[in-house]
């Protein structure tokens, strides 16, 4: 197998043994993110598509996710930096019913690598939790991130709840079953704030950065 290919597959199979060295042999290669949205995202594809055929059980799948947060953990400390001052603070979330969180925590190493503070509430989180910890650290942004259908409908619940509590920050929303459409003929209309779609973490920090200029 190729360097990439045995990349996808310690995701694939859920497996670290070899992991480090070919992360390591990758870095000659590949800037941090490459690896991260390249190989290792393809695997992550692959469970995707196993699971989706019940070719793969939960446990087989957290078993994935556990490679892929360590490959992230492990590639964290050679992503590239901006020594800029603070831009501002940024609360991250997992919509309420949703426990997915590798994507928003990629999106908080690379917000925080590049001059934001950030609050990372979790998963799981409520609109309420969301409003209250808005009220005690009032983020210049915050970030919605969600996985499945259902979270695409809880986002619209959630700018809803938000702008009946009085909030406008801006909000970034990202996650694999939300598109640009559903956010602005969806969920903006429910808010009084802007509402941005990110269909990746990078490009989460490109929407930030306007923001934030
Ligand atoms: Co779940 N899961 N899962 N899962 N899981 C999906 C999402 C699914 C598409 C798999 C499938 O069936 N093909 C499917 C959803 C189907 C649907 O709703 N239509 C699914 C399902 C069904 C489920 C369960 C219901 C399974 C069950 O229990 N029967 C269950 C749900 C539990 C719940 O949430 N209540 C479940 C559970 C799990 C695990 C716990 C086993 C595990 C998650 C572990 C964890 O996150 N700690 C898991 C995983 C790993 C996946 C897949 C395979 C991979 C997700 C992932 O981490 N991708 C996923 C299939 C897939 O996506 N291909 C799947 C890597 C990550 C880097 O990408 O999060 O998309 P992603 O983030 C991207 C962008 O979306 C974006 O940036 C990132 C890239 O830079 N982004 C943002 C994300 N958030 C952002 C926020 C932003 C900006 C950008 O700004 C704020």
């Amino acid at each position: 197998l190729t360097l990439e290919e045995r990349l996808a597959r310690y995701v694939v199979e859920g497996t670290k043994e070899g992991l480090v060295p070919d992360l390591e042999e990758a870095r000659n290669k590949y800037k941090p993110l490459e690896i991260i949205n390249g190989p290792l995202m393809t695997g992550m594809d692959e469970v995707g598509r196993l699971f989706n055929d019940n070719q793969l059980i939960v446990a087989e799948v957290l078993q994935s996710a556990e490679v892929m947060k360590a490959a992230v953990a492990h590639l964290e400390p050679y992503m590239e930096k901006t020594e800029s001052a603070a831009k501002g603070t940024v609360m991250l979330a997992t919509v309420k019913g949703d426990v997915h969180d590798i994507g928003k925590n990629l999106v908080e190493i690379i917000l925080g690598n590049n001059g934001y503070d950030i609050i990372n509430l979790g998963i799981k989180v409520t609109p309420e939790q969301i409003i209250q910890a808005c009220r005690e650290s009032k983020p210049d942004m915050i970030g919605l991130s969600g996985l499945l259908v259902k979270s695409a409908q809880q986002m619209v619940t959630t700018a809803q709840d938000l702008k009946e509590a009085g909030i406008d920050a801006p909000i970034l929303v990202g996650g694999a079953a939300l598109t640009r459409k559903f956010t602005d003929t969806r969920i903006a209309p429910q808010y009084d704030g802007l509402v941005l779609y990110a269909k990746d973490a990078m490009y989460g920090l490109d929407l930030a950065n306007k923001l934030a200029n």
